[in-house]
Order: C-alpha cells, then structure tokens, then sequence
C-alpha cells in the first residue's frame, strides 16, 4: 500500500472545548503524520463548496451553519493507507453508532456536530486537500 493523504478537520467546538490536542494524539498514535495545518473561519461560500455533494440534503443549510460558527482546524495527514486508518479513529458519523473509544463516540454532541471530517475516497481526498492547500504549503518529514 502506497503512501497516502488525507483532509482532516477538526470542526468548531474543538478548539473552544480545547480538545484539538486530544484529537491529535488519537491521530498520531494511528501512525498518521501531520504534513499540513492551519486554523481557518471558513465563509458560507467556502463551506458550501467543500460540502457541494451534500447540497440540496435536509441537513445541508444546517451543516453549512455549524461549519461557519467558529474557527476549525485543517489539517493533512500522510500515512500508508491514511484515508481508511483515519476514519477507523473518528468513527460512524453518528456517535449514537460510533464504535467505543472512537473520537466520535468520545467526544461527538450529534449526528451534524460530530467533531471531525475525514475524507472517505483518495479522489475526495484530492479534492479537499487541493480545496484548503497549495503544494508548497505541505511538507512531508525527511526520511533519515
Ligand atoms: P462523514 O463526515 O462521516 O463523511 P457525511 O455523510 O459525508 O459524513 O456527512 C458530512 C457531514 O454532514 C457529517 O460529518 C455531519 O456533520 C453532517 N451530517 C451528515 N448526515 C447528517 C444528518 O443526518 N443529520 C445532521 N447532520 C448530518
Ligand atoms: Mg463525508
């Protein structure tokens, strides 16, 4: 399995609550490595386009809402096979199924605020990533 990417946002509420280095070590004990980050107060617009396959969906304008009510972490990870290990550490969307010690079931208050987004497909990972980051702005550690 070939080294991958993936789009991880830790969603408002995780900085308020204070819970982003919580988040973090969860990640970085799965074996993924942080090679880009930034805090950012995404606009309506921008929320709207990163949750385009959503739109039109009961929850969407909901969804864009929350996603707009404060400041999120990006962040991209780099592991082999990071898009499905990293989903293995959030969990179900819904913490209500989330399996136990998954940072959705720990951590999630709903369905819609549930604390993290994670890529689920290499193309979406692509996408996400190219829609937050120019190359330059990720940097892989040296190998020794
Ligand atoms: P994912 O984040 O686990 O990939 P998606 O189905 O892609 O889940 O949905 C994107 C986001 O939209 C979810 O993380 C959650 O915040 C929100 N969402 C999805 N389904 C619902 C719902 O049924 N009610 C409220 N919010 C939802
Ligand atoms: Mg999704």
């Amino acid at each position: 399995m070939a080294l991958e990417r993936t789009l991880s946002i830790m969603k408002p509420g995780a900085i308020r609550n204070r819970l982003t280095g919580t988040i973090l070590q969860r990640f970085e004990q799965a074996g993924l490595v942080l090679v880009g980050s930034r805090v950012v107060h995404l606009t309506k617009e921008q929320a709207e386009g990163f949750y385009e396959e959503h739109r039109g969906k009961p929850f969407f304008e909901s969804l864009v809402k929350f996603m707009t009510s404060d400041t999120i972490l990006i962040e991209v990870f780099e592991a082999e096979d990071a898009i499905a290990s990293y989903r293995k550490v959030i969990g179900n969307t819904d913490p209500d199924i989330a399996a136990p010690g998954t940072i959705r079931a720990d951590f999630a208050k709903s369905k819609q605020e549930n604390v993290v987004h994670g890529s689920d497909s290499p193309a979406s990972a692509a996408r996400e990533i190219a829609y937050f980051f120019n190359d330059d702005e990720i940097f892989s550690p040296v190998k020794s």
